[in-house]
């Protein structure tokens, strides 16, 4: 996955890591098990000797209990702990105690950048509006100059739609509504998403740190062309 926040990318080979290795172990056993512990043909009484109705109390195994509790218990633990500072920086407060300041008087730049730990750090940040209906999306840029926020119309796969250009090296907080059902917001190269719902106003951050290009797509399933219900991002 090509992301211009490897704090996202990290945790997505983690995620991809651990679900090879559970698939595996978790399929590995249920395949093994189906045929080798299969009756065979006219076989009676059968390979386990079950009785239809009957819990075969004696094949208990308290070691192997124990263990398929408490191994994926750990790994849990762990998954939660390494999502923590992906979980802040995608909710990440406005402010000082935030990541990405006040917002931007006019004139001023988010000067954006990668700290160590792959998070996107900025001075400020600048606001738009996402307005989610089925089935397309509505930027808004609000006050904000050409230079920073502009919108016009993309050919995607032969279909106009909306696209939202913003400027690299800036970070933008988006404010969200829904005129009708709920959406979300999937921006993967900012590696964030973020649900819109009716009668709510929910916000997504859009850290554009690098230059890029890509789709915009919903993410929360909202009727027949949900599917086609996208629109293009250009970071330049
Ligand atoms: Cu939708």
């Amino acid at each position: 996955m090509d992301s211009i926040t490897p704090l996202f990318d990290a945790i997505w080979d983690d995620y991809m890591f651990w679900s090879i290795v559970v698939g595996a172990i978790a399929f590995g056993w249920l395949y093994h098990h189906s045929y080798f512990y299969r009756a065979k043909e006219g076989e009676s009484p059968n390979i386990d000797d079950l009785e239809v109705g009957v819990f075969p109390k004696e094949y208990d195994n308290l070691k192997l209990e124990v263990t398929w509790t408490v191994l994926p218990f750990i790994l849990i633990v762990w998954l939660t702990y390494i999502s923590w500072a992906p979980l802040d920086a995608v909710w990440s407060q406005t402010g000082p105690d935030g990541y990405h300041g006040s917002e931007c008087a006019e004139g001023q730049s988010s000067n954006n950048f990668i700290a160590a730990n792959g998070s996107v750090i900025s001075e400020c940040y600048h606001e738009i509006g996402i307005e989610g209906q089925q089935w397309f999306w509505e930027f808004d840029c609000y006050d904000l100059v050409d230079e920073l926020c502009s919108i016009d119309y993309a050919a995607v796969e032969g279909e106009l739609k909306p696209h939202l250009m913003l400027k690299a090296g800036e970070t933008y907080l988006a404010t969200m509504t829904s005129i009708d059902v709920t959406h979300a917001v999937k921006n993967p190269d900012f590696g964030m998403m973020e649900d819109i719902v009716p009668g709510q106003v929910t916000y997504l951050w859009m850290p554009a740190v690098g230059e890029t290009s890509f789709l915009m797509l919903c993410a929360e399933y909202c009727g027949d062309n949900h599917a086609y219900m996208i629109a293009q991002i250009t970071v330049e």
